[in-house]
């Protein structure tokens, strides 16, 4: 990539026109909305709730089907970065069908999904389901893969682990945070699904912590995302050992597309300034421990 800031799966991957705008405005890479075998209408609104700070969304994984979404990874192409497909499934089965039925210069293995029966981190929360995903799908696919991988569990460096014992060629921390939002004139859960995933600044203090751990323990990268909205926030992250970043509800802020330019450009000026590369920046803070 010619940049390691990237556009976050799940925010404006659901065209390919919306892809190709994100490369156009700075991405080094750009990653699609989950995609699985069958199209899903997700789960029932409201889906999205702004809670203090940041989104809480159950959008339940509303796609239509790999079979409906090449054409729109080839119009991101057009963008000139590479287009990582974001796959689910509810076995290695299912993520073997959508990997080999795409096209797409890498694909990021979502096992993190909070919210969504049979899928996401109800499988991914367990160590010998994302290495035997991993696996089956690394055997079948020529490009990278990464693995996503949830928050919500007491371990994530051996979901980490599992996903490096598999063939991973990264993995990606963190997904959203489960939560729960309720209106207090009615005591009603906002959310139509009740449940869902926080995003946003609120997580990232957690994400830092899961991306200094995990790059403390693995051999291979770490790519950061949660809560980054500014280069201090992509540095800091940088500094707790990621390979690169990515940019999720940040985009819904006043900046929306040009938060990727305002990131690298921050992101240069202060490695110019600190006479310092990338790769000397990338996990600095673990030299303090
Ligand atoms: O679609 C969603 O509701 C969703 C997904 Br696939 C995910 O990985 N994380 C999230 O917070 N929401």
């Amino acid at each position: 990539m010619k940049n390691p800031v990237m556009l976050a799966a799940g925010i404006l991957g659901t065209t390919g026109a919306s892809l190709k705008r994100a490369a156009q405005s700075g991405a080094g890479g750009v990653v699609t909305k989950s995609v699985g075998v069958a199209p899903r209408e997700g789960h029932r609104g409201p889906t999205v709730v702004q809670v203090e700070g940041g989104l809480l969304n159950a959008m339940g994984l509303p796609n239509p089907s790999y079979h409906n979404f090449q054409e729109e990874i080839d119009i991101g192409r057009e963008g000139g970065v590479p287009v990582v497909a974001s796959i689910f499934g509810s076995g290695p089965e299912e993520f073997v069908e959508v990997a080999e039925g795409l096209e797409a210069d890498g694909f990021e293995l979502n096992l993190s999904c909070p919210h969504a029966e049979r899928y996401g981190a109800e499988i991914g929360c367990e160590a010998c389901n994302v290495e035997e995903i991993t696996r089956t799908v690394k055997e079948s696919v020529a490009v990278p893969v990464w693995v996503k991988l949830t928050p919500n569990v007491a371990d994530i460096v051996g979901l980490g682990l599992a996903a490096q014992r598999g063939g991973a060629d990264g993995v990606v921390a963190i997904n959203t945070l489960k939560a729960m939002a309720i209106d207090v004139e009615s005591g009603r859960p906002i959310l139509g699904n009740r449940f869902g995933g926080l995003s946003g600044p609120a997580i990232k203090p957690v994400a830092i912590r899961c991306v200094y751990d995990l790059a403390s323990a693995l051999e291979i990268p770490v790519i950061g995302v949660g809560g980054v909205s500014s280069w201090q926030d992509a540095a800091e992250i940088i500094m707790a050992g990621a390979a690169g970043v990515q940019v999720g509800t940040a985009l819904g802020g006043v900046e929306g597309y040009a938060v990727f330019r305002s990131i690298t450009e921050g992101l240069s000026s202060y490695l110019d300034r600190k006479g310092m590369t990338l790769e000397e920046l990338r996990g600095l803070a673990r030299r303090f421990s």
